[in-house]
């Protein structure tokens, strides 16, 4: 293939006696044949195995009875050396997506088992069973039980079918090709493994604006909208083809639907929830569906939110309009992701989604999922959590990340989203008193979980920037465990992407867990500040670059201070969370100074713990965020001639590019609060020389 392999790239173990500990229990395999997913687990083996072991496995149907050892795949239920060889009970009764692998002897043969309920649960045993070996793990002692902790972990792709392009992509156009569909790519399976790979169960194939003004910058729009989904009969087809690939891999397949499909697609004049004609459309389409797609995983739907149609267009709230399509998945196993990703343009923003969806809890149909961002404005580089988690007890709710880095350095920035995650998963709501972390609103049952926006595309490294794939694994491997350590999560993304070098896993998972900081206070000064970035009038310009004097309504800069006042005696943000939070979030003294500005609107002399003033302290982060961004570019040139020429290039030139822009970043910012402060820098950098 023409693209990289990322961290399923399976080399030879270079310890022979290691490798021979491998042979011994894995040359021989015997794994079942009769679901889709055994044909993906025998394919993943023999890549896998000739490439860890150096030679080429051998596959059976039955038992290896010749063999000193074998690895085994296959459920308790259906092949007698894992019912003996296993608590058969307790295997049937994990999750549907857990799975148990083990190392034991059979009839003095030594086996490794890889068993589950459901042969979902063999393809994520079986690439686990890989990450060991290729991690160079020991297997000869295995006794592995693994469920994950969310039932739903969704890529959400917001790739546009009608366009090839990716909003918010930064890896090339979309992998998708539409015109050609049926007609597969191995494109697609390889996507497929890699998905699979880090325990991910389901993927929605397009973006969630299905509605395009039909001049791009035009948001507002003139009244001419097109709308446009895969519901049609054109392309349901296409949508079951690929869902063959990802079903071969255990994941399910959904689609974001257009609110006003029954006119757009269907021939009605109106999509009110509430009109029986639209309620009888749905569900035919929904039945329409599922004769093409069996295990089809539901629809996502992003509704009266920028310049969506949705319920309101027929005065109707949230819950009328998502039970709609809810009652339409009654008789299947699937359901409808409704985002909370509404506000409008008056008012504080991240008052706006809780004060619209709280009140409707518990209103919400048994099959819809309300889809909550992980902070209530909009993926910036840090924000609070958002409110609705834990306030929301009635309702399945799912929380929704960005994988791709649509405002942390697009396609050029080093910059690892996954202490950004850590951070928000640890968060304490206290919604249950102390100890109720942001993890349990969204970890119950089916119907609750995490989705996350995709970041791949048709280059040749899938991401834009090399190093942006540890995002897409790190992803997987939290929404399966949020608890993990997210430094051991990027640990193992180094070493399967890199190999085994000790200086090399070191310094890259040290670049990585580094960078997000580094990008916070470059790009926001590091106290909460919010939206400097240009954004012009079309929803899809830039978010690159630096422009904060476009935004003042979320600085809140004036002559006198800087922030937005969120307290109670502001738009009472604070009041949302429960406390103690809220108090702590209120009380400048007692507000973490990483979200300052997001609460306050304070004086730009006030003066943090450490005494140090609020504007010196914007214009220190500024100027440390370059010199990180510095500092960890020196590290990575350290490792030239210990990665290969083309990776190591790839990644410096990014690194030259990312410092530059760092620095318009910087400085853009320091004269922004400078303008408005009319304060100097105590160290003389601000105002700026020229
Ligand atoms: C913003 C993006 C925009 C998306 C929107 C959303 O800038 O492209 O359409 O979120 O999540 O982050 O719907």
């Amino acid at each position: 293939a023409d693209y990289d392999e990322c961290w399923l790239r399976y080399p030879r173990v270079d310890d022979a006696d290691r490798r021979e500990s491998y042979a011994r229990r894995c040359l021989h395999v015997y794994a079942g044949e009769t679901s889709p997913q055994h044909g993906a687990i025998r394919d993943e083996l023999r890549e896998g195995l000739e490439g860890i072991l150096g030679r080429e496995p051998h596959l059976w149907q039955h038992p290896p009875r010749s063999a000193d050892g074998f690895l085994v795949v296959g459920q308790p239920d259906l092949m007698e050396v894992v019912a003996d060889s296993v608590d058969a009970g307790m295997v049937r009764s994990l999750d549907d997506d857990g799975y148990h692998l083990r190392s034991t002897t059979w009839e003095g043969a030594e086996v490794t088992v890889v068993t589950a309920p459901t042969d979902r649960g063999l393809v994520y045993g079986t690439f686990h069973l890989l990450r060991l070996m290729a991690t160079g793990e020991p297997i000869d002692d295995l006794d592995v039980v693994e469920e994950p902790r969310n039932a739903e972990r969704l890529i959400n792709q917001w790739d546009e079918p009608f366009r090839g392009t990716v909003e918010r992509g930064y890896g090339g156009e979309s992998i998708f090709k539409w015109e050609h569909l049926p007609d597969l790519r191995e494109r697609y399976f390889d996507y497929a493994r890699l998905l699979a790979s880090v325990g991910i169960n389901g993927v929605v194939l397009n973006d969630v604006n299905t509605t395009r003004p039909e001049r791009p910058g035009d948001l507002a729009g003139t009244g001419e909208f097109e709308g446009v989904d895969l519901l049609d009969e054109q392309h349901l087809p296409k949508v079951a083809a690929l869902a063959a690939v990802f079903r071969r891999y255990g994941i399910r397949t959904y689609l974001s639907v257009n609110y006003a499909s029954p006119m757009l697609v269907g021939d009605l004049d109106t999509a009110d929830p509430l009109d029986d004609a639209v309620a009888a459309w749905w569900k035919d389409k929904v039945a329409e569906v599922y004769d093409l797609i069996p295990d089809f995983g539901g629809f996502l739907v992003k509704a009266d939110s920028e310049g969506q149609p949705g319920p309101y267009d027929y005065d109707r709230s949230h819950a009328e309009g998502a039970n709609v399509l809810g009652r339409a998945f009654e008789p299947y196993d699937g359901r409808v992701f409704w985002r909370a990703f509404v506000y409008s343009d008056h008012d504080d923003r991240a008052v706006q989604a809780h004060a619209i969806f709280e009140p409707q809890d518990g209103d919400f149909h048994e099959k819809v999922t309300v889809q909550v961002k992980n902070g209530p404005i909009d993926f910036q580089p840090r924000e609070p959590v958002s409110t609705l988690f834990g306030d929301m007890p009635e309702t399945h709710l799912a929380c929704e990340l960005q994988i791709t880095q649509e405002y942390t350095g697009q396609g050029v920035h080093v910059c690892s989203h996954v202490p950004l995650w850590e951070e928000f998963f640890a968060f304490d709501t206290h919604a249950d008193g102390e100890g109720t972390p942001v993890t349990e609103a969204f970890a119950g049952t089916e119907g609750e979980g995490i989705a996350g926006v995709g970041n791949v595309g048709e280059d040749g490294n899938w991401f834009g920037n090399y190093l942006s794939g540890v995002n897409l694994y790190g992803f997987g491997r939290l929404a399966w465990d949020p608890t993990l350590d997210g430094e051991s999560v990027t640990e193992e993304w180094v070493r399967l992407t890199f190999g085994d070098d000790p200086e090399v896993v070191e310094t890259v998972t040290d670049i990585l867990q580094d960078s997000w900081e580094a990008t916070v206070d470059y790009e926001t000064g590091g106290l909460g500040l919010i939206h400097m970035m240009y954004n012009g009038e079309a929803r899809l310009e830039n978010h690159y670059d630096p422009a904060p004097a476009e935004w003042p309504g979320y600085t809140g800069a004036t002559e006198d201070g800087i922030g937005y006042d969120r307290s109670s005696s502001g738009s009472d943000y604070v009041d949302q969370f429960a406390d103690p939070v809220a108090e702590r979030y209120d009380d400048p003294e007692t507000c973490p100074d990483k979200l300052l500005l997001f609460f306050h609107h304070l004086p730009w002399d006030h003066e943090l713990d450490d005494g140090r003033t609020v504007v010196q302290t914007l214009y220190d982060n500024c100027f440390a965020g370059v010199e990180e961004v510095k500092r960890l570019r020196e590290q990575w040139r350290s490792l030239e001639g210990s990665i290969d020429e083309q990776r190591y290039r790839h990644v410096a030139e990014r690194f030259d590019e990312q410092v530059e822009q760092a620095e318009r970043w910087r400085d853009t910012l320091v004269e922004y609060f400078h303008d408005y402060s009319g304060v100097a820098d105590e160290r003389g950098r601000v105002p700026l020389a020229n």
